[in-house]
């Protein structure tokens, strides 16, 4: 069987465990070959660091991925996380439309903030963008500020489960065939929701709260769920095998 290769769209943070250094290590150990796309170089992320140095690499995805084009490469899946500016999220949404075949399974992850705030850096006109980007995708797995921002839902303490499937539901709408929504208290259990196109059916499966911040487990969840989704697990037991990674992992 051929290995399965996927392009990972994300950005190098040289100190700190997220995006594409945690994401190439996932993806290969679930037996994917793993084409990074680099979208900055940083040196540390953006989460704590106030002087971190921030290359944007605007100038090298659309060259990068022509000249893969010119090669011939093909790719079973594209991931899409941290995007460095509002032009990267247009350019993914033209290489996603170069490079998709009917086979091919987009997984986006809308990074744009979290804790109820946008990122450092990250403008409010991304949330408009970042919602187009998403129609183009088979797998949506924003955390529950982004979903929010997402779909002008109000950031709520706690959701009911009909405000949890509202909000998914929401997601879908704006095109995302799957919605996997990280971190909601749904009736007040800590949780993770979503909705299986494959099955047509809801998930909601709690997990208890680790009580510490790390940026990055949501970029470790979304390679797990890649890795998992691209070995033909369902998006349920995918879910649930993500979360149990990044819970053993932090
Ligand atoms: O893990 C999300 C993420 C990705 N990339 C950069 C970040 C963050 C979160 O802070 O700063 C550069």
């Amino acid at each position: 069987m051929q290995q399965k290769r996927v392009m990972a769209i994300n950005d190098i943070s040289c100190f700190g465990k997220c995006s594409l250094t945690v994401a190439l290590p996932v993806l290969s150990a679930a037996g994917l070959e793993a084409c990074p796309l680099p979208t900055a170089l940083l040196s540390t992320h953006t989460g704590g660091f106030s002087d971190f140095t921030f290359e944007n690499l605007d100038g090298q995805m659309m060259p990068i991925t022509a000249h893969w084009k010119k090669l011939g490469l093909e790719f079973d899946a594209i991931y899409s996380g941290y995007l460095a500016s509002n032009e990267q999220i247009e350019y993914v949404s033209e290489i996603i439309g170069s490079f998709k075949k009917e086979s091919t399974t987009v997984l986006i992850d809308p990074v744009m903030g979290d804790n109820g705030k946008l990122y450092a850096g990250v403008p409010e006109s991304t949330i408009g963008l970042m919602r187009s980007l998403l129609e183009c995708a088979d797998y949506a797995v924003p955390n529950y500020t982004e979903a929010c921002l997402l779909t002008d839902t109000p950031i709520a303490e706690q959701i009911s489960v009909d405000e949890a499937h509202a909000l998914v539901d929401a997601v879908r709408a704006l095109g995302a065939k799957s919605v996997v929504v990280t971190s909601a208290v749904v009736d007040g259990q800590n949780s993770v929701i979503g909705y299986d196109h494959v099955a047509g059916e809801y998930f909601t499966i709690p997990f208890e709260l680790i009580p510490v911040y790390f940026p990055g487990t949501g970029d470790t969840f979304s390679a797990v769920l890649v890795g998992r989704v691209m070995a033909g697990w369902s998006l349920q037991r995918a879910t649930a095998d993500a979360m149990r990674v990044v819970a053993e992992l932090i």
